[in-house]
Protein backbone atom coordinates (compact mmCIF):
# COMPACT_ATOMS: atom_id res chain seq x y z
CA UNK A 1 0.00 0.00 0.00
CA UNK A 2 1.62 3.58 -0.92
CA UNK A 3 2.26 5.37 1.90
CA UNK A 4 -0.87 8.48 0.68
CA UNK A 5 -2.90 5.57 0.62
CA UNK A 6 -1.99 4.67 4.23
CA UNK A 7 -1.63 8.31 5.45
CA UNK A 8 -5.59 8.82 3.39
CA UNK A 9 -7.26 6.15 5.11
CA UNK A 10 -5.31 6.79 8.58
CA UNK A 11 -6.29 11.09 8.33
CA UNK A 12 -10.35 9.51 7.21
CA UNK A 13 -11.64 11.75 10.00
CA UNK A 14 -9.70 14.75 9.20
CA UNK A 15 -10.56 14.01 5.70
CA UNK A 16 -14.03 13.53 5.35
CA UNK A 17 -15.21 16.97 7.96
CA UNK A 18 -13.34 18.76 5.23
CA UNK A 19 -13.87 16.75 2.23
CA UNK A 20 -17.64 16.30 3.05
CA UNK A 21 -17.70 19.64 4.38
CA UNK A 22 -16.84 20.98 0.97
CA UNK A 23 -18.73 18.62 -1.29
CA UNK A 24 -21.95 19.91 0.88
CA UNK A 25 -20.49 23.67 0.07
CA UNK A 26 -20.30 23.17 -3.47
CA UNK A 27 -23.77 21.29 -3.44
CA UNK A 28 -25.60 23.83 -1.43
CA UNK A 29 -25.68 26.35 -3.98
CA UNK A 30 -25.17 24.42 -6.99
CA UNK A 31 -26.87 26.79 -9.73
CA UNK A 32 -27.15 24.54 -12.82
CA UNK A 33 -29.33 21.06 -13.26
CA UNK A 34 -27.46 18.21 -12.80
CA UNK A 35 -26.73 16.12 -16.26
CA UNK A 36 -28.30 13.38 -14.96
CA UNK A 37 -30.94 12.54 -13.09
CA UNK A 38 -31.20 14.26 -9.21
CA UNK A 39 -30.75 11.03 -7.65
CA UNK A 40 -27.05 10.98 -8.48
CA UNK A 41 -26.07 14.07 -6.56
CA UNK A 42 -26.03 13.96 -2.48
CA UNK A 43 -28.05 16.80 -1.72
CA UNK A 44 -31.08 18.61 -3.00
CA UNK A 45 -30.33 20.88 -5.78
CA UNK A 46 -30.89 24.58 -4.68
CA UNK A 47 -33.42 26.51 -6.00
CA UNK A 48 -31.91 28.47 -9.38
CA UNK A 49 -32.21 31.75 -7.78
CA UNK A 50 -29.90 31.25 -5.02
CA UNK A 51 -27.15 32.85 -6.24
CA UNK A 52 -28.83 36.39 -5.97
CA UNK A 53 -27.40 36.44 -2.67
CA UNK A 54 -24.09 37.04 -4.81
CA UNK A 55 -23.12 41.11 -4.87
CA UNK A 56 -21.71 40.83 -7.93
CA UNK A 57 -22.87 39.29 -10.93
CA UNK A 58 -22.68 35.85 -11.84
CA UNK A 59 -19.83 34.84 -13.65
CA UNK A 60 -20.90 34.27 -17.66
CA UNK A 61 -22.29 31.20 -18.45
CA UNK A 62 -19.68 28.50 -18.89
CA UNK A 63 -18.69 27.08 -21.99
CA UNK A 64 -21.03 24.79 -23.84
CA UNK A 65 -18.98 21.88 -23.86
CA UNK A 66 -18.85 22.57 -20.41
CA UNK A 67 -22.57 22.35 -19.66
CA UNK A 68 -23.15 19.29 -21.87
CA UNK A 69 -22.06 16.04 -20.91
CA UNK A 70 -19.84 15.59 -23.69
CA UNK A 71 -16.38 14.09 -24.94
CA UNK A 72 -14.44 16.18 -23.09
CA UNK A 73 -16.90 16.17 -19.47
CA UNK A 74 -16.92 12.50 -20.06
CA UNK A 75 -13.64 12.56 -20.31
CA UNK A 76 -12.52 14.30 -17.30
CA UNK A 77 -15.80 12.63 -15.39
CA UNK A 78 -16.52 15.82 -13.62
CA UNK A 79 -19.85 16.49 -15.92
CA UNK A 80 -22.35 15.98 -12.98
CA UNK A 81 -20.07 17.52 -10.63
CA UNK A 82 -22.35 20.53 -8.93
CA UNK A 83 -20.76 24.07 -9.49
CA UNK A 84 -21.43 27.31 -7.34
CA UNK A 85 -20.49 31.26 -7.67
CA UNK A 86 -17.74 31.89 -5.57
CA UNK A 87 -19.39 34.66 -3.38
CA UNK A 88 -19.29 36.21 -0.48
CA UNK A 89 -21.50 33.80 1.53
CA UNK A 90 -19.37 30.44 -0.42
CA UNK A 91 -16.20 31.95 1.27
CA UNK A 92 -17.86 32.66 4.46
CA UNK A 93 -18.96 29.44 4.94
CA UNK A 94 -15.21 27.88 3.86
CA UNK A 95 -13.93 30.18 6.40
CA UNK A 96 -15.80 28.70 8.84
CA UNK A 97 -15.15 25.16 7.30
CA UNK A 98 -11.78 25.62 8.22
CA UNK A 99 -11.57 27.33 11.28
CA UNK A 100 -13.77 24.27 12.37
CA UNK A 101 -11.37 21.84 10.86
CA UNK A 102 -8.86 23.32 13.36
CA UNK A 103 -6.66 25.74 10.81
CA UNK A 104 -6.76 28.67 13.12
CA UNK A 105 -8.52 31.45 12.91
CA UNK A 106 -5.84 33.77 10.94
CA UNK A 107 -4.96 31.11 8.84
CA UNK A 108 -8.40 30.21 7.70
CA UNK A 109 -8.43 33.66 6.84
CA UNK A 110 -5.43 33.52 4.80
CA UNK A 111 -6.37 30.71 3.07
CA UNK A 112 -9.53 31.96 2.15
CA UNK A 113 -8.69 35.12 0.90
CA UNK A 114 -5.81 33.06 -1.30
CA UNK A 115 -8.49 30.89 -2.58
CA UNK A 116 -11.05 33.82 -3.55
CA UNK A 117 -7.92 35.51 -5.38
CA UNK A 118 -8.43 34.70 -8.96
CA UNK A 119 -11.53 32.59 -8.71
CA UNK A 120 -14.21 35.30 -6.98
CA UNK A 121 -17.50 35.56 -8.86
CA UNK A 122 -16.71 31.87 -10.75
CA UNK A 123 -18.40 29.11 -10.56
CA UNK A 124 -16.30 26.58 -9.02
CA UNK A 125 -17.14 22.83 -8.40
CA UNK A 126 -15.94 20.67 -5.35
CA UNK A 127 -12.72 19.08 -6.77
CA UNK A 128 -11.77 22.39 -8.40
CA UNK A 129 -12.04 23.78 -4.73
CA UNK A 130 -10.29 20.72 -2.78
CA UNK A 131 -7.33 21.73 -5.35
CA UNK A 132 -7.72 25.16 -4.21
CA UNK A 133 -7.54 24.00 -0.80
CA UNK A 134 -4.95 21.67 -0.93
CA UNK A 135 -2.54 24.09 -3.25
CA UNK A 136 -2.77 26.49 -0.25
CA UNK A 137 -2.10 23.42 2.43
CA UNK A 138 0.98 22.59 0.61
CA UNK A 139 2.62 26.31 -0.38
CA UNK A 140 2.46 26.90 3.71
CA UNK A 141 3.54 23.22 5.01
CA UNK A 142 6.44 22.71 2.22
CA UNK A 143 8.46 25.05 3.88
CA UNK A 144 8.24 23.44 7.07
CA UNK A 145 8.63 19.71 5.96
CA UNK A 146 12.37 18.91 6.93
CA UNK A 147 13.00 15.55 8.29
CA UNK A 148 15.14 15.29 11.66
CA UNK A 149 18.77 16.33 10.40
CA UNK A 150 21.39 14.50 11.11
CA UNK A 151 24.92 16.31 11.80
CA UNK A 152 28.39 14.98 11.60
CA UNK A 153 28.41 15.62 15.19
CA UNK A 154 28.45 12.05 17.23
CA UNK A 155 26.67 11.83 19.72
CA UNK A 156 24.26 14.25 18.28
CA UNK A 157 21.71 15.05 21.52
CA UNK A 158 17.84 14.48 20.65
CA UNK A 159 15.80 16.21 23.90
CA UNK A 160 12.48 14.91 23.33
CA UNK A 161 9.55 17.28 25.09
CA UNK A 162 6.18 17.97 25.26
CA UNK A 163 2.66 17.06 27.70
CA UNK A 164 1.98 14.39 29.46
CA UNK A 165 0.52 11.56 26.94
CA UNK A 166 1.62 13.45 24.04
CA UNK A 167 3.67 10.04 22.44
CA UNK A 168 7.20 11.47 23.38
CA UNK A 169 8.12 7.38 24.35
CA UNK A 170 6.13 5.60 21.77
CA UNK A 171 7.64 8.83 19.11
CA UNK A 172 11.35 8.15 20.33
CA UNK A 173 11.04 4.05 20.01
CA UNK A 174 9.80 4.52 16.43
CA UNK A 175 12.57 7.39 15.45
CA UNK A 176 14.83 4.77 17.30
CA UNK A 177 14.17 1.66 15.21
CA UNK A 178 14.26 4.14 11.97
CA UNK A 179 17.79 5.11 13.09
CA UNK A 180 18.79 1.69 13.53
CA UNK A 181 17.31 0.56 10.54
CA UNK A 182 19.62 3.02 8.55
CA UNK A 183 22.69 1.96 10.40
CA UNK A 184 22.65 4.47 13.30
CA UNK A 185 24.03 3.52 16.54
CA UNK A 186 21.21 4.89 19.10
CA UNK A 187 20.88 5.13 23.03
CA UNK A 188 18.04 6.17 24.85
CA UNK A 189 18.18 8.03 27.92
CA UNK A 190 15.08 7.06 29.97
CA UNK A 191 15.13 10.73 31.40
CA UNK A 192 11.43 10.22 32.73
CA UNK A 193 12.47 9.10 36.03
CA UNK A 194 9.03 9.96 37.70
CA UNK A 195 7.02 7.30 37.07
CA UNK A 196 8.60 3.41 37.37
CA UNK A 197 6.34 2.87 34.60
CA UNK A 198 7.54 5.20 32.13
CA UNK A 199 10.91 3.46 32.24
CA UNK A 200 9.30 -0.03 31.58
CA UNK A 201 7.73 1.34 28.31
CA UNK A 202 10.73 2.74 27.30
CA UNK A 203 12.55 -0.41 27.71
CA UNK A 204 10.31 -2.37 25.56
CA UNK A 205 10.39 0.26 22.94
CA UNK A 206 14.22 -0.33 23.34
CA UNK A 207 14.09 -3.73 22.78
CA UNK A 208 11.52 -3.73 19.84
CA UNK A 209 13.76 -1.16 17.90
CA UNK A 210 17.10 -3.40 19.10
CA UNK A 211 18.51 -0.02 20.95
CA UNK A 212 20.01 0.09 24.70
CA UNK A 213 17.90 1.92 26.88
CA UNK A 214 20.14 3.62 29.81
CA UNK A 215 18.08 4.12 33.25
CA UNK A 216 18.07 5.23 36.73
CA UNK A 217 15.71 4.59 40.17
CA UNK A 218 12.63 5.92 39.99
CA UNK A 219 12.58 9.89 41.48
CA UNK A 220 16.36 10.02 40.59
CA UNK A 221 17.51 13.57 39.01
CA UNK A 222 16.62 12.90 35.23
CA UNK A 223 19.86 15.58 34.75
CA UNK A 224 22.08 13.24 36.26
CA UNK A 225 20.98 10.10 34.12
CA UNK A 226 21.49 12.45 30.84
CA UNK A 227 24.83 13.32 31.85
CA UNK A 228 25.75 9.51 32.37
CA UNK A 229 23.87 8.64 29.50
CA UNK A 230 25.88 11.12 27.00
CA UNK A 231 29.27 10.15 28.84
CA UNK A 232 28.36 6.54 27.88
CA UNK A 233 27.10 7.44 24.38
CA UNK A 234 30.37 9.14 23.54
CA UNK A 235 32.66 6.49 25.04
CA UNK A 236 30.73 3.94 23.11
CA UNK A 237 30.98 5.63 19.82
CA UNK A 238 26.99 6.37 19.07
CA UNK A 239 25.24 8.51 16.62
CA UNK A 240 22.15 9.50 18.52
CA UNK A 241 21.27 9.80 22.06
CA UNK A 242 17.62 10.74 22.72
CA UNK A 243 16.59 12.15 26.55
CA UNK A 244 13.03 11.16 26.74
CA UNK A 245 11.59 13.44 29.62
CA UNK A 246 8.26 13.77 31.88
CA UNK A 247 5.93 16.06 30.62
CA UNK A 248 4.51 17.11 33.62
CA UNK A 249 2.96 21.32 32.56
CA UNK A 250 0.58 20.98 35.72
CA UNK A 251 3.51 22.22 37.65
CA UNK A 252 5.40 24.87 34.88
CA UNK A 253 7.87 25.82 37.28
CA UNK A 254 8.64 22.29 37.82
CA UNK A 255 9.38 21.65 34.45
CA UNK A 256 11.15 24.12 33.10
CA UNK A 257 13.82 23.92 35.79
CA UNK A 258 14.06 20.09 35.00
CA UNK A 259 14.61 20.63 31.48
CA UNK A 260 16.51 23.59 31.80
CA UNK A 261 18.37 21.21 34.58
CA UNK A 262 19.05 18.47 32.05
CA UNK A 263 20.35 21.12 29.17
CA UNK A 264 22.81 22.73 31.48
CA UNK A 265 24.56 19.25 32.68
CA UNK A 266 24.19 17.58 29.52
CA UNK A 267 25.99 20.78 28.53
CA UNK A 268 29.47 19.94 30.75
CA UNK A 269 29.76 16.97 28.57
CA UNK A 270 29.29 18.88 24.72
CA UNK A 271 28.63 22.67 24.93
CA UNK A 272 26.84 22.28 22.02
CA UNK A 273 24.30 19.60 23.68
CA UNK A 274 21.54 19.51 22.62
CA UNK A 275 21.48 19.47 18.69
CA UNK A 276 17.53 18.83 18.32
CA UNK A 277 14.94 19.69 21.25
CA UNK A 278 11.68 18.13 19.79
CA UNK A 279 8.69 19.08 20.81
CA UNK A 280 5.85 16.37 20.38
CA UNK A 281 2.51 17.02 19.89
CA UNK A 282 -0.62 15.53 19.67
CA UNK A 283 -3.30 15.72 17.39
CA UNK A 284 -6.24 15.34 19.18
CA UNK A 285 -5.53 17.96 21.01
CA UNK A 286 -6.61 20.56 18.38
CA UNK A 287 -6.38 24.18 18.95
CA UNK A 288 -4.22 23.03 22.47
CA UNK A 289 -0.95 22.08 20.31
CA UNK A 290 -1.09 25.87 19.59
CA UNK A 291 -0.73 27.23 23.09
CA UNK A 292 1.46 24.12 24.07
CA UNK A 293 4.13 25.31 21.09
CA UNK A 294 3.77 29.20 22.63
CA UNK A 295 4.30 27.62 25.93
CA UNK A 296 7.07 24.94 25.55
CA UNK A 297 8.94 27.52 22.92
CA UNK A 298 9.44 29.62 26.39
CA UNK A 299 10.66 26.77 28.57
CA UNK A 300 12.99 25.10 26.15
CA UNK A 301 14.73 25.83 22.90
CA UNK A 302 12.48 23.97 20.62
CA UNK A 303 14.01 23.19 17.21
CA UNK A 304 11.29 21.14 15.72
CA UNK A 305 8.10 18.92 15.52
CA UNK A 306 6.16 15.59 15.63
CA UNK A 307 2.73 15.66 15.34
CA UNK A 308 1.33 12.24 16.78
CA UNK A 309 -1.94 10.85 16.65
CA UNK A 310 -2.93 12.28 13.46
CA UNK A 311 -4.90 8.79 12.74
CA UNK A 312 -8.52 8.64 13.80
CA UNK A 313 -8.83 12.61 14.76
CA UNK A 314 -10.90 15.43 12.71
CA UNK A 315 -8.24 17.79 13.98
CA UNK A 316 -5.18 17.33 11.87
CA UNK A 317 -6.05 20.96 10.45
CA UNK A 318 -4.43 22.37 13.48
CA UNK A 319 -0.86 21.44 11.52
CA UNK A 320 -1.63 24.43 9.01
CA UNK A 321 -2.21 26.32 11.70
CA UNK A 322 0.89 25.19 13.52
CA UNK A 323 3.08 25.75 10.25
CA UNK A 324 1.89 28.80 9.43
CA UNK A 325 2.12 30.32 12.73
CA UNK A 326 5.33 29.41 14.31
CA UNK A 327 7.28 28.68 10.60
CA UNK A 328 9.06 25.39 13.03
CA UNK A 329 10.13 22.33 11.00
CA UNK A 330 7.32 19.02 11.35
CA UNK A 331 9.94 16.06 11.40
CA UNK A 332 7.60 13.20 11.01
CA UNK A 333 3.94 12.61 11.90
CA UNK A 334 2.41 9.27 13.69
CA UNK A 335 -0.35 7.86 12.14
CA UNK A 336 -0.76 4.94 14.61
CA UNK A 337 1.07 3.23 17.67
CA UNK A 338 2.71 0.77 16.12
CA UNK A 339 6.73 0.63 14.95
CA UNK A 340 6.61 1.80 11.39
CA UNK A 341 3.72 3.91 11.95
CA UNK A 342 5.48 6.87 11.92
CA UNK A 343 6.58 8.85 8.74
CA UNK A 344 8.11 11.60 7.15
CA UNK A 345 6.20 15.06 6.89
CA UNK A 346 5.60 15.13 3.31
CA UNK A 347 3.46 18.33 2.68
CA UNK A 348 1.46 17.43 -0.62
CA UNK A 349 0.10 14.02 0.83
CA UNK A 350 -0.68 15.74 3.81
CA UNK A 351 -2.57 18.47 1.97
CA UNK A 352 -4.46 15.99 -0.04
CA UNK A 353 -5.15 13.57 2.38
CA UNK A 354 -6.59 16.63 4.39
CA UNK A 355 -9.18 17.78 2.00
CA UNK A 356 -10.17 14.49 1.26
CA UNK A 357 -8.76 14.29 -2.43
CA UNK A 358 -7.49 11.01 -3.87
CA UNK A 359 -4.31 10.41 -5.64
N1 LIG B 1 -3.18 6.31 17.53
C1 LIG B 1 -1.98 6.75 17.89
N2 LIG B 1 -1.59 6.62 19.15
C2 LIG B 1 -0.37 7.07 19.49
C3 LIG B 1 0.50 7.68 18.55
N3 LIG B 1 1.62 8.05 19.22
C4 LIG B 1 1.45 7.65 20.49
N4 LIG B 1 0.25 7.06 20.68
C5 LIG B 1 -0.33 6.52 21.91
O1 LIG B 1 -0.51 7.57 22.86
C6 LIG B 1 -0.34 7.09 24.18
C7 LIG B 1 0.68 7.96 24.91
O2 LIG B 1 1.92 7.81 24.28
P1 LIG B 1 3.30 7.92 25.07
O3 LIG B 1 4.38 7.71 24.09
O4 LIG B 1 3.28 7.09 26.28
O5 LIG B 1 3.23 9.46 25.48
P2 LIG B 1 4.24 10.26 26.41
O6 LIG B 1 4.31 11.63 25.86
O7 LIG B 1 5.50 9.53 26.55
O8 LIG B 1 3.45 10.27 27.77
P3 LIG B 1 3.99 10.58 29.25
O9 LIG B 1 5.23 9.77 29.43
O10 LIG B 1 2.88 10.17 30.16
O11 LIG B 1 4.25 12.04 29.32
C8 LIG B 1 0.08 5.64 24.05
O12 LIG B 1 -1.04 4.84 24.25
C9 LIG B 1 0.56 5.52 22.60
O13 LIG B 1 0.41 4.24 22.08
C10 LIG B 1 0.03 7.83 17.19
O14 LIG B 1 0.69 8.38 16.31
N5 LIG B 1 -1.21 7.34 16.93
MG1 LIG C 1 6.55 8.90 28.21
Amino acid sequence: MSFFKKLKDRMFRSSDKIGEGLDALVAEGDDAPPATPPAATIAPAAPPAAPAASPVPAAPAPAAEESKPGLIGRLFGRADEPRRVLDDAMLESLEDLLIQADLGPETAMRVTANIAEGRFGRRISTTELKQALAAEVERIMTPVARPLPLYPKRPQVVLVVGVNGSGKTTTIGKLASQFKAAGKQVVIAAGDTFRAAAVDQLKVWGTRAGVPVLTAPEGSDPASLAFDALTRAQAEGADLLMIDTAGRLQNRADLMEELAKIVRVIRKVDPTAPHNTLLVLDATTGQNAVTQVEIFRKIADVSGLVMTKLDGTAKGGVLVALADRFGLPIHAIGVGEQIDDLAAFDPGDFARALVGLSE
